[in-house]
Formats: structure tokens, sequence, C-alpha cells
């Protein structure tokens, strides 16, 4: 055991069933995040800074003030080479969410067209609803709906369309404010793109500028791509609806073939789905000698599926490669990031397929298949026997299952959220009015190998709970509070009495499982529809987002357009901005000023959890409310 091992180990860097699982990987000698993060250490502390650029060949440069280097060869000082880093690197975010709402917005055109047999549309009354609050005509059939919606929200991609179908869900003093400070976004892929022109040498030399032009890439993700993500997801797949699950490894069989899908689009898991349930398939697994075929989720993916289906989530973004680890794995069916290219690796040291499905993300050495609308129900079947056939090479001895799977109740949508409290929004916030419910938290985002596994996201959601704050959480963060027992109505007991008394009623947990990392749209939108019932802009509601394990570009996409949209966010690592004085004060105080939320950047969940509970008190405060029960910040 070396020293960074040791260290881990010591400090309990690993929940218990990832722990045995990393000395498995460690005596087959398989590298894993946990190794590759200790051979890249030191990290570059230039890079952390924000203050290396490599966006022209006259570099790279690397910024070191107060060394005579304070200056790039074009001349860039600190802030402008932090703010131009940043720009991009949430431009990497958006554009990343929206290419996947994109991919929706086609599925649902191709389905108004009737060019594929693959997908319908499940939810109808959903998508009548959506036409008629975007102002369509939805008096045609369901096919002339889904196309004419799926048009005006392509439109949205565009610099021409009439502008963000989804902005007139905010309250108006919001989108007044966007005006004012210029960050109302124009088109979901003009921001990306213009942010892409913005940061080349010569062009946007100002850091503020820079640093509210990322605010509106943001929000063309967060009230546009990610939001198209989540709305037509939910018309073609279902709305999801509380649904009882289970998650953690023990979701894998010992007997039967295990399917992982991994990635972030509902659009070919759901087809892996259906060949599964496949009579002709089925049969060849038991003529492989498995007693079934299992599909469980990684990841987003599984986020998606676990919201929808109920189907049981293997693992969070790092348990991924620890998954295949057990040895129990027959195929990983991955669509779209966060996919580690290592997985390709550790497959490799076991019988696992590894079937990459999307002609975006190519995975040298994977089996390729290109998946369609057209074509979607063929590939899935045939790579479901990939996997059936690759069970016949398990070899049953090298399997370690190392947990039982722990039940969770998950398919909080804001439609479920609203239908359990009664229809609409005014019982929620008569139970914030009360202080039965003193805030609410959405905890939202990855793990980091930097960070002890799971422990800041649990941590934290314990501590706010226990004040009275409800907990709404999605992506990753889902796999770390499922397996520490708090999505399930029982965990009540962990809340404030008042908050446990609500919960107990309604037969709901005090953390709430609202969905994958697009869904963060529904967050936002609950957060405007509770704004405009109070008459009140998003800012002044007693609400707050977190990342308390955060590694991603798309994760740093997700803060920004919470911040801009009004909601205060916690961070528990720092993103790549401290270089630059200018660039850290807009992010952590002058926001604040600009948009009524600001970053609070707190590695500790314990302080982190302190200093959310002050800022949900002020909140009241300022509402006229009173301080509420629980754990009552000073
Ligand atoms: S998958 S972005 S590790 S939440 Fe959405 Fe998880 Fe973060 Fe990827």
């Amino acid at each position: 055991m070396n020293e960074f091992h040791k260290e881990a180990s010591e400090c309990s860097m690993w929940t218990e069933e990832a722990g045995r699982l990393i000395e498995k990987a460690r005596s087959l000698g398989i590298s894993l995040a946990w190794d590759r993060l200790e051979k890249q250490s030191p990290q570059c502390n230039i890079c952390e800074m924000g203050l290396s650029c490599a966006k022209c060949v006259m570099g790279p440069c690397r910024i070191i003030p107060g060394l005579d280097r304070d200056k790039g060869v074009c001349g860039a000082d600190a802030d402008l080479t932090v703010a131009r880093n940043f720009g991009r690197f949430v431009a990497g975010g958006s554009a990343s969410h929206s290419d996947h709402g994109r991919d929706l917005v086609e599925v649902l055109w191709e389905i108004g067209e009737g060019k594929t047999d693959a997908y319908a549309v499940k939810d109808e009354a959903k998508l009548f609803r959506l036409a008629e609050e975007l102002g369509l005509d939805a008096k045609g059939g369901v096919q002339e709906t889904a196309k004419r919606l799926a048009e005006r929200l392509g439109a949205d991609f565009s610099s021409f369309g009439p502008g963000l179908a989804f902005l007139r869900r905010l309250p108006r003093a919001r989108l007044d404010l966007w005006n004012k400070l210029g960050i109302t976004p124009r088109g979901i892929d003009r921001e990306p793109v213009e942010m892409l022109h913005r940061t080349h040498m010569g062009v946007d030399c100002d850091p503020v500028s820079l640093c509210l032009a990322a605010a509106r890439v943001s929000l063309s993700d967060g009230w546009g791509g990610s939001m198209c993500g989540t709305e037509i997801s939910d018309i073609i797949f279902g709305t999801p609806k509380p649904n009882k699950t289970k998650v953690n490894l023990g979701v894998l069989r010992k007997d039967q073939v295990n399917i992982l899908v991994h990635g972030h689009s509902p659009v070919v898991s759901e087809m892996v789905l259906l060949a599964a349930a496949d009579p002709e398939i089925l049969e060849k697994a038991r003529e492989a000698g498995a007693t079934g075929i299992n599909v469980c989720g990684l990841c987003c993916t599984g986020n998606e599926l676990l919201m929808r289906r109920g189907i049981p989530l293997a693992g969070n973004h790092m348990m991924t490669e620890l998954a295949v680890v057990t040895g129990a794995v027959e195929a990983i069916i991955a669509d779209y990031q966060c996919i580690m290219p290592s997985l390709l690796d550790v497959s490799r040291c076991f019988h696992t397929k590894f079937i990459s499905t999307s002609d975006k993300g190519h995975f040298p050495g994977a089996e390729r298949f290109h998946f369609t609308p057209q074509n979607a129900r063929e590939l899935a079947r045939q790579a479901a026997l990939i996997a059936v056939l690759a069970f016949k090479n398990r070899d049953q001895s090298r399997v370690e299952i190392p947990v039982e799977p722990v039940e969770i109740l998950s398919g909080f949508s804001n439609e479920a959220i609203l239908e359990a409290l009664g229809g609409s929004p005014e019982p929620l916030l008569d139970a914030v009015k009360k202080g039965t419910v003193r805030g609410a938290v959405g905890i939202v985002g990855c793990n980091n190998p930097k960070l002890k596994q799971d422990h800041h996201h649990v941590a934290l959601a314990k501590e706010l709970i226990k004040r009275g704050i409800l907990v709404l959480v999605t992506g990753c963060a889902t796999g770390a509070m499922g397996k520490a027992g708090l999505l399930v109505p029982e965990a009540a007991d962990l809340a404030s009495p008042e908050l446990a008394g609500l919960c107990r009623a309604l037969g709901i947990p005090p953390v709430l499982h609202v969905g994958s990392c697009v869904d963060n749209s529904r967050i936002i939108h609950l957060c405007a529809l509770l704004a405009t019932a109070l008459g009140v802009d998003v800012d002044k509601l007693p609400v707050a987002a977190s990342a308390p394990e955060w590694y991603s570009e798309k994760a740093a996409a997700i803060g920004l357009y919470a911040v801009a949209t009004g909601v205060t966010t916690h961070l528990g690592l720092p993103p790549l901005i401290l270089g630059s004085p200018i660039v850290t004060d807009l992010a952590l105080n002058g926001l604040n000023k600009a948009v009524g939320a600001a970053f609070i950047v707190e590695s500790d969940p314990f302080k982190a959890a302190e200093l959310l509970d002050r800022h949900i008190a002020a909140k009241r405060r300022d509402l006229g409310l009173a301080a509420g029960n629980g754990k009552v910040a000073a």
C-alpha cells in the first residue's frame, strides 16, 4: 500500500463497497481514478488557479503575477486569462447539456413526422399542456402537436427563433433584470458559440464582461437545452411518478446477465430495456445459463431510468469502474458524458463488453453502434445479444458483489411533487410560511476522487434536513443519498420534527430524488413557480443549491445558471478561478449585487450547512417570515 492509499484508507476515503473492490482491483493490477489522481499529484497549481492558457501557439503561457510573468504573450493578464478559461469551461458544460436536449427535440420531431416506430408519445397530456403553455395550436392530434412542439423548441437552438420558449416561466422581475444586464439568452447554440468567439485572442478583453457572458451561456442551458431535455423526455418516455427501487452494486445479479446503461440520454437506454424484456432474447439468456437479464443504471442514464421506470441504480460516477471490477457485468452500453475512457481498460480485464451507441461518443476498442430513431429497436436487440453471449465467458469465481442493495423512493418530478401536495404550489408555500419547511436546497452533481467519496453529499443533506430544510437531489448525488438511506420515508426520523411530520403525512422522504443532470431544470422551474405564486423574484426565496463533490464543466454551468436565476449556490471545491481577484470577487460577492445570488465555496459539509442555513434564515427574515423550527442558525 503506497502513501496515498494508506492515507485514503485511514480516513475512509471510500465507502465500504468501494473499499472492497479497490482492494480487488489493486490485487489485479487494475488502475482506477484514485490511482491516476495520485500519479497526477501534485497537480499544477498554475492550472488550478486558472492561470495557464493554451488557446494559441504564441503560447502556451503561464501567468505568474509577481514573478515578472504577469502577462501572456498576447498581453492578457491574470484576470483576463481566468475569465477566458472560465467562459470556455461553462460553454463546454452548457453545450453538452444542450446537445443532449437537441437529441430529444429531434426524436420528438421524428415522432411528429411519423419517421420512427421505436418511439412514441407516452405522456400525451403533458404534450398538449406544454403546447398550450408555449402558445402553440394544440387542437390537432398527437403526431401533429408533437411536430409543432419539436419545431418550436428546435427554433430555440437558432439565432433567428422567436426567443427561448421557456423564459415565459420566469417571474417578470427576473427577466427584466436579465434584460438590463444584457444576459437574457438569445439562442441555445448561439451563446456557447459566441463564448468561443469572445475568448479567441483579441475579442472580449474585459473579465467582467466575459463573466456576464458566461452567465448568459449557462442560462441558455438551464432555461433552454436542459429544460428541453427534461420536458421532452417526459413527453416521450413518461413523466416520473414516485416509485420504489434499489441502489448500489448489490443490484447486480450473480445469476443473471447484467447490462449497465451509462451516460445521460434516455433515448438508447429505453430501447435496451425493451430488448431485455424480449422473449426471444430472454430465451437466449437462459440457453447461456442465466436466469434472466438484469438492466441497471450508472450515472445520469441511470437516473433517467430510475425516475421513470424504477430501474435500479448500480452506482454513481466514482462507482463506474468498480462496477466492472465486480466481475459480474456482461456489458456497459454507453451514450455520452461522464463515461471514463478507462472503462475500456477495466472491461478488458474481465469478460465485459463495452458498447458505444452515440455517433458523438467514440471509444476506441468498443463495439460501436450508431443508434438512430429508425434503427434503435434493432440495435438495442443486437447490443443485448452481445451481453447475453458474454455471460458464457463470465468466470463466477471472480465475481464479487460486495453489498446488499438499499431501497429508495424515486420519481419526484415537479408534477409528482405538486400532486402529492394537492395539485398546486400553495400547500408548499404555506408550509414554508409556517416554517414547517424552513427552506429547500437542491444538492446536485458528481463525485470527485479528490474528496471523501459520497461523504460531502450525505453529511450536508443530513445537516440540512435536521434544520428543517427540504433537500432535492439530482445526478450522482442520488446514489450517495440512496446508499445512506436518505431516499426513503423513514429518513424523516433524521429531520426536524416539523419537516418529519410533513414527510410522514405525505409519505415522502425529506430528501426527494428529482432526476438527472438535465433535470436540474425541474428545480429552477419549481423555484420560478413558487416565486410567481408568492409574487416575488426568485432571489427572495429561502432556497439554495449545492454541488458538494462536483467535477465537470456541466456542473459549473448548472451552478452558474442557478446563481443567475437567483439561487445562491454552494460548491465543495472552487472552480479554476482563484488566480483572478476580479473573477473570484465577482463569483463570491459581486454577483449578489448583480443577480441577487452568489457562490459559496466551502469544503467542509458541516460548515457549508451552517452557511446555507444562515442564508435561508436571512431570506426568511427578509420575507417577514418567522425563523421556523429545526436547528436554526443564529
Ligand atoms: S453524471 S456531470 S458525474 S452528476 Fe450526470 Fe454524475 Fe456529474 Fe456526470
